[in-house]
Protein backbone atom coordinates (compact mmCIF):
# COMPACT_ATOMS: atom_id res chain seq x y z
CA UNK A 1 0.00 0.00 0.00
CA UNK A 2 1.68 3.25 -1.28
CA UNK A 3 2.21 5.81 1.52
CA UNK A 4 0.14 8.52 0.60
CA UNK A 5 -3.05 5.89 0.70
CA UNK A 6 -6.06 7.37 3.27
CA UNK A 7 -8.72 5.44 4.42
CA UNK A 8 -11.59 6.83 3.77
CA UNK A 9 -13.80 6.47 6.93
CA UNK A 10 -16.22 8.42 9.01
CA UNK A 11 -14.87 6.44 12.26
CA UNK A 12 -12.16 7.99 13.83
CA UNK A 13 -8.89 7.17 12.88
CA UNK A 14 -7.05 5.15 15.19
CA UNK A 15 -3.32 5.76 16.50
CA UNK A 16 -1.67 3.57 13.87
CA UNK A 17 -3.35 5.18 11.51
CA UNK A 18 -2.78 8.54 11.99
CA UNK A 19 0.86 7.52 12.90
CA UNK A 20 1.05 5.66 9.67
CA UNK A 21 -0.25 8.79 7.33
CA UNK A 22 0.36 11.66 9.14
CA UNK A 23 3.57 10.89 11.84
CA UNK A 24 6.11 10.97 9.11
CA UNK A 25 8.17 8.48 10.63
CA UNK A 26 9.30 4.92 10.15
CA UNK A 27 7.71 1.43 10.46
CA UNK A 28 10.21 0.69 13.34
CA UNK A 29 9.33 4.22 14.97
CA UNK A 30 5.20 4.08 14.26
CA UNK A 31 5.96 0.35 15.99
CA UNK A 32 7.58 1.12 18.90
CA UNK A 33 4.83 4.17 19.69
CA UNK A 34 1.89 1.48 19.48
CA UNK A 35 4.17 -0.62 22.17
CA UNK A 36 4.39 1.84 24.65
CA UNK A 37 0.36 2.77 23.50
CA UNK A 38 -0.34 -1.00 24.43
CA UNK A 39 1.45 -0.59 27.58
CA UNK A 40 -0.45 2.15 28.59
CA UNK A 41 -3.62 0.34 28.48
CA UNK A 42 -2.03 -2.09 30.64
CA UNK A 43 -1.05 0.98 33.59
CA UNK A 44 -3.95 1.93 33.00
CA UNK A 45 -5.94 -1.27 34.00
CA UNK A 46 -3.59 -1.32 36.94
CA UNK A 47 -4.68 1.75 38.32
CA UNK A 48 -8.12 0.46 38.82
CA UNK A 49 -6.94 -3.01 40.00
CA UNK A 50 -3.07 -3.07 41.65
CA UNK A 51 -3.52 -2.53 46.06
CA UNK A 52 -2.45 0.84 47.01
CA UNK A 53 -0.12 1.12 49.67
CA UNK A 54 3.78 1.45 49.72
CA UNK A 55 6.36 -1.06 48.70
CA UNK A 56 8.99 0.01 51.55
CA UNK A 57 11.59 0.96 49.46
CA UNK A 58 12.89 4.66 47.44
CA UNK A 59 13.45 5.45 44.16
CA UNK A 60 16.97 7.16 42.78
CA UNK A 61 15.75 10.37 44.07
CA UNK A 62 15.10 8.84 47.58
CA UNK A 63 11.10 9.50 46.67
CA UNK A 64 9.26 6.33 48.57
CA UNK A 65 8.04 3.96 45.72
CA UNK A 66 4.39 2.96 45.88
CA UNK A 67 3.65 -0.89 44.56
CA UNK A 68 1.68 0.98 41.78
CA UNK A 69 5.00 2.62 40.16
CA UNK A 70 7.11 -0.65 40.30
CA UNK A 71 4.15 -2.67 38.73
CA UNK A 72 3.56 0.67 35.99
CA UNK A 73 7.35 0.59 35.62
CA UNK A 74 7.48 -3.30 34.80
CA UNK A 75 4.74 -3.23 32.52
CA UNK A 76 6.12 -0.68 30.35
CA UNK A 77 9.37 -2.19 30.62
CA UNK A 78 7.83 -5.95 29.62
CA UNK A 79 6.65 -3.95 26.24
CA UNK A 80 9.95 -2.31 25.65
CA UNK A 81 11.75 -5.48 25.66
CA UNK A 82 8.90 -7.39 23.34
CA UNK A 83 9.19 -4.62 20.64
CA UNK A 84 12.56 -5.59 19.98
CA UNK A 85 13.19 -1.89 19.19
CA UNK A 86 15.20 -0.69 22.26
CA UNK A 87 18.97 -0.41 22.53
CA UNK A 88 18.33 0.92 26.59
CA UNK A 89 15.90 2.79 28.69
CA UNK A 90 15.91 5.24 31.28
CA UNK A 91 13.28 4.58 33.72
CA UNK A 92 12.72 7.21 36.81
CA UNK A 93 12.07 3.94 38.99
CA UNK A 94 15.54 2.79 38.03
CA UNK A 95 19.05 4.04 39.17
CA UNK A 96 20.93 2.56 35.89
CA UNK A 97 20.56 2.90 32.22
CA UNK A 98 19.04 -0.54 31.31
CA UNK A 99 20.62 -1.99 28.09
CA UNK A 100 17.93 -4.41 26.10
CA UNK A 101 18.76 -5.34 22.57
CA UNK A 102 22.47 -3.76 21.73
CA UNK A 103 21.69 -3.74 18.13
CA UNK A 104 17.95 -2.36 18.49
CA UNK A 105 17.20 1.77 16.63
CA UNK A 106 16.22 3.03 19.43
CA UNK A 107 16.44 4.17 23.13
CA UNK A 108 13.68 5.48 25.48
CA UNK A 109 13.23 7.55 28.96
CA UNK A 110 10.06 7.19 30.83
CA UNK A 111 8.84 8.39 34.03
CA UNK A 112 6.43 5.31 34.60
CA UNK A 113 3.53 7.13 36.90
CA UNK A 114 4.29 10.70 37.25
CA UNK A 115 2.08 12.09 40.30
CA UNK A 116 1.24 8.72 41.16
CA UNK A 117 1.14 9.86 44.97
CA UNK A 118 -2.26 11.50 44.13
CA UNK A 119 -3.71 8.09 42.89
CA UNK A 120 -5.22 7.58 46.66
CA UNK A 121 -7.17 11.21 46.15
CA UNK A 122 -8.44 9.74 42.15
CA UNK A 123 -6.64 12.99 40.98
CA UNK A 124 -5.21 12.55 36.94
CA UNK A 125 -1.49 10.83 36.63
CA UNK A 126 -0.01 10.00 33.62
CA UNK A 127 2.82 8.32 31.91
CA UNK A 128 5.73 10.86 30.23
CA UNK A 129 8.03 9.13 27.53
CA UNK A 130 10.87 10.40 25.39
CA UNK A 131 12.49 8.13 22.71
CA UNK A 132 15.68 9.02 21.09
CA UNK A 133 17.22 7.45 17.86
CA UNK A 134 20.85 5.08 18.67
CA UNK A 135 22.42 4.13 22.10
CA UNK A 136 23.29 6.42 25.34
CA UNK A 137 21.10 9.83 26.27
CA UNK A 138 23.80 10.97 28.11
CA UNK A 139 25.29 13.81 26.00
CA UNK A 140 22.24 14.40 23.76
CA UNK A 141 19.45 17.05 24.01
CA UNK A 142 15.48 16.60 24.36
CA UNK A 143 15.66 18.52 20.94
CA UNK A 144 17.00 15.47 20.24
CA UNK A 145 14.32 13.29 20.49
CA UNK A 146 12.87 11.69 17.73
CA UNK A 147 9.60 11.35 19.25
CA UNK A 148 7.81 12.52 22.98
CA UNK A 149 4.21 11.07 24.36
CA UNK A 150 2.46 11.06 27.10
CA UNK A 151 -0.77 9.27 28.63
CA UNK A 152 -3.27 10.87 31.22
CA UNK A 153 -5.49 8.52 33.04
CA UNK A 154 -8.34 10.43 34.46
CA UNK A 155 -12.12 10.51 33.97
CA UNK A 156 -10.89 9.44 30.47
CA UNK A 157 -7.29 7.80 29.33
CA UNK A 158 -5.83 9.84 26.86
CA UNK A 159 -2.57 9.27 24.47
CA UNK A 160 -0.73 12.80 23.39
CA UNK A 161 2.24 11.74 21.31
CA UNK A 162 4.19 14.27 18.71
CA UNK A 163 6.81 13.23 16.43
CA UNK A 164 7.37 16.80 14.96
CA UNK A 165 4.46 16.81 12.65
CA UNK A 166 2.34 18.87 15.51
CA UNK A 167 0.84 17.27 18.50
CA UNK A 168 -2.06 14.90 18.34
CA UNK A 169 -4.66 13.35 21.19
CA UNK A 170 -6.38 10.21 21.13
CA UNK A 171 -8.70 8.30 23.49
CA UNK A 172 -9.02 5.34 24.94
CA UNK A 173 -12.53 4.08 24.01
CA UNK A 174 -14.58 1.08 25.08
CA UNK A 175 -13.11 -1.55 23.27
CA UNK A 176 -9.18 -0.78 24.09
CA UNK A 177 -8.41 1.55 20.76
CA UNK A 178 -6.61 4.70 20.95
CA UNK A 179 -8.53 6.76 18.55
CA UNK A 180 -7.92 10.26 17.30
CA UNK A 181 -9.66 13.02 19.76
CA UNK A 182 -7.99 16.03 18.24
CA UNK A 183 -4.60 16.87 15.77
CA UNK A 184 -2.64 19.78 15.53
CA UNK A 185 -3.14 21.14 18.88
CA UNK A 186 -1.49 24.81 19.30
CA UNK A 187 -0.83 27.14 22.07
CA UNK A 188 -1.41 30.56 22.15
CA UNK A 189 1.19 32.92 22.51
CA UNK A 190 -0.32 34.50 26.06
CA UNK A 191 -1.71 32.89 29.41
CA UNK A 192 -5.34 33.26 31.22
CA UNK A 193 -4.26 30.15 33.11
CA UNK A 194 -1.08 29.74 35.46
CA UNK A 195 0.25 26.16 37.39
CA UNK A 196 2.73 27.38 40.44
CA UNK A 197 5.06 25.00 40.98
CA UNK A 198 7.48 24.92 44.61
CA UNK A 199 5.01 27.81 45.50
CA UNK A 200 6.75 27.80 49.35
CA UNK A 201 9.90 29.43 47.42
CA UNK A 202 8.25 33.02 47.05
CA UNK A 203 8.68 33.28 50.87
CA UNK A 204 12.35 33.49 50.46
CA UNK A 205 12.09 34.53 46.26
CA UNK A 206 11.35 38.02 45.46
CA UNK A 207 11.28 37.74 42.04
CA UNK A 208 8.84 34.96 42.17
CA UNK A 209 6.81 36.35 44.36
CA UNK A 210 6.42 39.32 42.08
CA UNK A 211 5.64 36.18 39.26
CA UNK A 212 2.44 35.75 41.24
CA UNK A 213 1.54 38.76 41.88
CA UNK A 214 1.82 39.69 38.55
CA UNK A 215 -0.58 37.01 37.44
CA UNK A 216 -3.25 37.33 39.93
CA UNK A 217 -3.57 41.29 39.72
CA UNK A 218 -3.93 40.42 35.73
CA UNK A 219 -6.71 37.89 36.63
CA UNK A 220 -4.78 34.69 35.25
CA UNK A 221 -6.65 31.61 36.70
CA UNK A 222 -4.62 29.24 39.07
CA UNK A 223 -4.89 25.97 37.74
CA UNK A 224 -2.70 23.72 40.15
CA UNK A 225 -3.14 19.61 40.71
CA UNK A 226 -0.24 18.15 41.31
CA UNK A 227 0.98 16.04 38.84
CA UNK A 228 2.83 17.51 35.73
CA UNK A 229 0.74 15.32 33.29
CA UNK A 230 -2.04 16.97 34.08
CA UNK A 231 -1.37 20.30 34.85
CA UNK A 232 0.46 20.25 30.90
CA UNK A 233 -1.97 18.58 29.21
CA UNK A 234 -4.36 21.88 31.03
CA UNK A 235 -1.99 24.24 28.70
CA UNK A 236 -2.23 21.48 25.27
CA UNK A 237 -6.39 20.98 26.27
CA UNK A 238 -6.84 24.92 26.59
CA UNK A 239 -4.78 25.96 23.42
CA UNK A 240 -2.81 28.54 26.27
CA UNK A 241 -1.35 28.51 30.21
CA UNK A 242 2.40 28.79 31.94
CA UNK A 243 3.18 26.03 34.15
CA UNK A 244 6.08 26.82 36.38
CA UNK A 245 8.29 24.98 39.18
CA UNK A 246 11.47 27.29 39.32
CA UNK A 247 14.70 26.57 41.74
CA UNK A 248 14.37 27.65 45.51
CA UNK A 249 16.25 26.59 48.78
CA UNK A 250 14.00 23.11 48.76
CA UNK A 251 15.18 22.46 45.35
CA UNK A 252 18.80 24.76 44.32
CA UNK A 253 18.55 22.54 40.89
CA UNK A 254 14.59 22.76 40.56
CA UNK A 255 12.64 19.47 41.41
CA UNK A 256 11.64 18.24 38.28
CA UNK A 257 13.63 16.18 35.91
CA UNK A 258 15.74 16.82 32.94
CA UNK A 259 15.00 13.26 31.25
CA UNK A 260 12.17 11.76 32.62
CA UNK A 261 9.38 15.12 32.51
CA UNK A 262 10.97 18.38 31.03
CA UNK A 263 12.57 17.21 27.97
CA UNK A 264 9.54 15.16 26.63
CA UNK A 265 7.50 17.67 27.89
CA UNK A 266 9.52 20.55 26.25
CA UNK A 267 9.68 18.52 22.74
CA UNK A 268 5.94 18.15 22.61
CA UNK A 269 5.06 21.89 23.76
CA UNK A 270 7.70 23.20 21.62
CA UNK A 271 5.74 21.14 18.62
CA UNK A 272 2.65 22.71 19.44
CA UNK A 273 3.94 26.59 19.34
CA UNK A 274 4.62 27.07 23.13
CA UNK A 275 7.82 27.36 24.98
CA UNK A 276 10.51 25.69 27.90
CA UNK A 277 13.05 27.22 29.80
CA UNK A 278 15.01 27.01 32.67
CA UNK A 279 14.50 30.72 33.05
CA UNK A 280 18.10 31.14 31.37
CA UNK A 281 18.40 28.67 28.14
CA UNK A 282 15.81 26.80 26.65
CA UNK A 283 15.16 23.27 27.71
CA UNK A 284 14.89 22.28 24.19
CA UNK A 285 19.07 22.60 23.79
CA UNK A 286 20.22 21.76 27.44
CA UNK A 287 22.45 19.14 27.66
CA UNK A 288 22.13 16.24 29.72
CA UNK A 289 24.61 15.28 31.53
CA UNK A 290 23.19 12.64 34.03
CA UNK A 291 20.11 10.76 33.91
CA UNK A 292 19.51 12.55 37.87
CA UNK A 293 19.38 15.78 36.72
CA UNK A 294 16.68 18.01 37.74
CA UNK A 295 16.39 21.64 36.42
CA UNK A 296 13.87 24.44 36.70
CA UNK A 297 11.52 24.80 34.43
CA UNK A 298 8.77 27.85 32.89
CA UNK A 299 7.14 26.03 29.97
CA UNK A 300 4.07 27.00 28.30
CA UNK A 301 2.67 30.14 26.22
CA UNK A 302 5.71 31.47 24.45
CA UNK A 303 5.23 35.47 25.38
CA UNK A 304 4.13 34.40 29.42
CA UNK A 305 7.01 31.76 29.28
CA UNK A 306 9.52 34.73 28.14
CA UNK A 307 8.13 37.06 30.77
CA UNK A 308 8.24 35.06 33.48
CA UNK A 309 11.61 34.43 32.83
CA UNK A 310 12.51 37.94 32.48
CA UNK A 311 10.92 38.52 35.63
CA UNK A 312 12.49 35.66 37.49
CA UNK A 313 16.38 36.60 36.44
CA UNK A 314 16.06 40.33 37.82
P1 LIG B 1 4.95 19.48 44.55
C1 LIG B 1 4.94 14.79 41.00
O1 LIG B 1 5.55 14.26 42.16
C2 LIG B 1 5.90 15.79 40.37
O2 LIG B 1 7.09 15.14 40.02
C3 LIG B 1 5.26 16.46 39.16
O3 LIG B 1 4.38 15.65 38.48
C4 LIG B 1 4.54 17.65 39.80
O4 LIG B 1 4.39 18.75 38.90
C5 LIG B 1 5.44 18.01 40.98
O5 LIG B 1 6.18 16.83 41.31
C6 LIG B 1 4.62 18.45 42.17
O6 LIG B 1 5.54 18.89 43.15
O7 LIG B 1 6.16 20.08 45.22
O8 LIG B 1 3.91 20.52 44.17
O9 LIG B 1 4.34 18.30 45.26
Amino acid sequence: MQAGYQCASSLRPSLNEHLFSKGKIGDELRHLILHIAQAAKYVHSAIRTTEMGLTGTRNQFGEKQLKLDLVSDDIIQQHLCESRLVRSFVSEEHKEIVELAHDAPYSVVFDPLDGSSLVDVNFSIGSIFGIFRGGSIVGKKPEDQVAALYTIYGPRTLLVYCTCNGVHEFILNEVGEFILLREFLGIADGAKNFSPGNLNSILDDKPYHDVLHAWLHEGVKLRYSGCMVADIHHILSKGQGVFAYPAGSRYPDGKLRLVFECGPFAYIVHHAGGAASDGKIAIMGKEITSIEQTTPVIIGSCKEVERTCALLTR
